[in-house]
C-alpha cells in the first residue's frame, strides 16, 4: 500500500497573478509525481481550499488537476479544514464531493450518546479512513471528547486518522495557537494524518505527521518559507514515512530598524536595499520597525517601493510594517486580556493622540468609535443584494452616529 498525505493547501489564498501560476502549477506537480509514484490514495488533512467558497478559477484549474488522478481509479479523501468549513453555508468540499472528485472522511455519527466519525474502506487497498473535520475556533475539540474510542480501537486493518487540529505537545516555544492532546487521538491507528500546523512534524513514535502546507503565498507562512522552512507533502509506503520537498520558491528576509531615521531617510534606506539586491524571480518579505523621529509613517512611499521591487522582476512583495511608528503618532503594542480590551486600548491611544479641550470628549469619542466598529462588523445576509447591504450598513452607521434625524430632517 502506499499512499499521499498532503494539507493545508490553501488555493485560493493568493491573488497575485505570479504567485497563482506557482500555486497551481505546485499543486500540479505533486499530484503528477503521485502519478509517477503510482500511489493508491492521496488524503488532505483540511484547508484544501482558502475559503468555503473561492474564486472559481482556482477550483477549475484544481479540478483538472485532480480529475486526472481520479479518472485512474484512485480516491483522494480529506476532511474540511478551519478554512474551507462554513457552518451556515455550503463549501465547495461538497461540491467537489457531490461531484464524485473528492470523498470526505469521517462524517459524524452517534451510537449510544458516542461519536463514531464514519470509517471508508478504500477498495484498492482495504485501508480504514476516518476522522475530525476541523471547526472554527478549535470547537473540534469537543468532538474529540465523545469519541467512541473502543469502538476504534476493535477494528481490524490499517487504519488511518485523518485531522485538522495543532497539538498541545508538538507546540514550539512562542507558538500561541490552542490545540488537542496527543491522547486526545483515538488509540490503535497506523497513521494519524494531520493538518492545521503550517510546518512539517514529523513524530514517528506516536505516527503522528503533518507534512505543512504544499504551497505557501501569504504572511507569516511566505516569511517561514524563506527562513528555510521545506514545504511539500509525504508518500507513505509499507508504514515508511518519505517527505518530497516541491519548495516553489527563493526569497529573500529583510529587516529594517527605522528607529531615528526621519521618514525620508527611512526612503532612502530601503531604496539603497532595493538597488543593491538581486530580486529577480524571488519572493521579497521586508519587515519595517520602529519609531520613526520625524515624519508619518504615511510619508514612507511604501506603494513606490513596491512598483520598484516588482519592476525589477521580483515575485512579490510581502510588507510588514505593523510595528512601524512615528513619534507624532507614537502608540505601543495595544494591550488588554480579550479583544473588546484591545480594541478599547487602540481607540484610547489613537485619540489620545488628538487634542480634545474637554477631557470628557475623549470618552465619547472612545465609546462613539467601539460602537461605530461593532456594528460596522455586522456581516451580509445569505441572499442580500450589495446595495441593500449597503444600505442597510449605511442607516446603523447614522443610527449609531446619532445624525439619522438631522439628515432626514
Ligand atoms: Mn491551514
Amino acid at each position: 500500500m502506499k499512499f499521499a498525505h498532503m494539507s493545508d493547501i490553501h488555493l485560493g489564498a493568493t491573488t497575485e497573478p505570479r504567485l497563482r501560476e506557482l500555486e497551481i502549477s505546485t499543486l500540479n506537480r505533486a499530484f503528477q509525481i503521485c502519478m509517477d509514484r503510482d500511489v493508491d490514495f492521496i488524503i488532505i488533512s483540511g484547508d484544501l481550499f482558502h475559503v468555503n467558497i473561492p474564486d472559481l478559477f482556482i477550483v477549475k484549474e484544481a479540478v483538472k488537476i485532480m480529475k486526472r488522478f481520479v479518472d485512474r481509479g484512485r480516491k483522494i479523501y480529506l476532511v474540511y479544514g478551519s478554512h474551507d468549513y462554513s457552518p451556515n453555508a455550503t463549501s465547495i468540499v461538497d461540491i467537489l464531493e457531490e461531484a464524485g472528485l473528492i470523498k470526505r472522511v469521517g462524517k459524524p455519527s452517534f451510537s449510544n450518546g458516542k461519536l463514531r466519525p464514519e470509517i471508508i474502506v478504500d477498495e484498492r487497498t482495504g485501508a480504514m479512513i476516518t476522522g475530525i473535520s476541523g471547526r472554527k475556533l478549535s470547537l473540534e475539540r469537543d468532538y474529540f471528547r465523545y469519541l467512541d474510542r473502543e469502538y476504534f480501537s476493535s477494528l481490524k486493518g490499517y487504519k488511518i486518522f485523518v485531522f485538522h487540529s495543532a497539538i498541545e505537545e508538538l507546540k514550539r516555544k512562542g507558538e500561541y495557537y490552542e490545540g488537542i492532546a496527543s491522547s486526545d487521538l483515538p488509540n490503535g491507528f497506523d497513521y494519524y494524518a494531520g493538518g492545521h500546523l503550517h510546518r512539517r512534524v514529523e513524530d514517528p513514535r506516536r505516527k503522528i505527521f503533518y507534512p505543512g502546507p504544499l504551497f505557501t503565498g501569504w504572511g507569516i507562512d511566505l516569511e517561514n518559507t524563506i527562513k528555510g522552512e521545506r514545504r511539500g507533502f509525504f508518500i507513505v509506503e509499507d508504514g515508511r514515512v518519505e517527505f518530497l520537498d516541491l519548495t516553489p520558491f527563493q526569497g529573500i528576509y529583510k529587516e529594517i530598524d527605522a528607529t531615528g531615521l526621519s521618514a525620508f531617510e527611512l526612503n532612502s534606506k530601503i531604496k539603497n536595499f532595493i538597488e543593491n539586491t538581486d530580486v529577480r524571480d524571488k519572493v521579497i518579505v521586508l519587515k519595517v520597525f520602529g519609531v520613526l523621529s520625524r515624519g508619518k509613517t504615511s510619508d514612507v512611499e511604501f506603494s513606490r517601493i513596491r512598483e520598484e521591487i516588482m519592476r525589477r522582476g521580483a515575485l512579490y512583495l510581502h510588507l510588514n510594517r505593523s510595528q512601524l511608528r512615528s513619534k507624532e503618532f507614537e502608540s505601543s503594542t495595544p494591550i488588554g486580556e480579550d479583544i473588546q480590551k484591545i480594541e478599547e486600548n487602540i481607540f484610547k491611544e489613537a485619540v489620545s493622540n488628538r487634542k480634545f479641550s474637554e477631557s470628557k470628549l475623549i470618552n465619547e469619542v472612545v465609546a462613539l468609535s467601539r460602537a461605530l466598529f461593532n456594528q460596522l462588523k455586522v456581516q451580509k445576509k445569505e441572499g442580500e443584494r450589495e446595495a441593500d447591504y449597503e444600505k442597510r450598513m449605511e442607516e446603523i452607521a447614522l443610527e449609531v452616529l446619532g445624525i439619522k434625524d438631522l439628515l432626514s430632517g
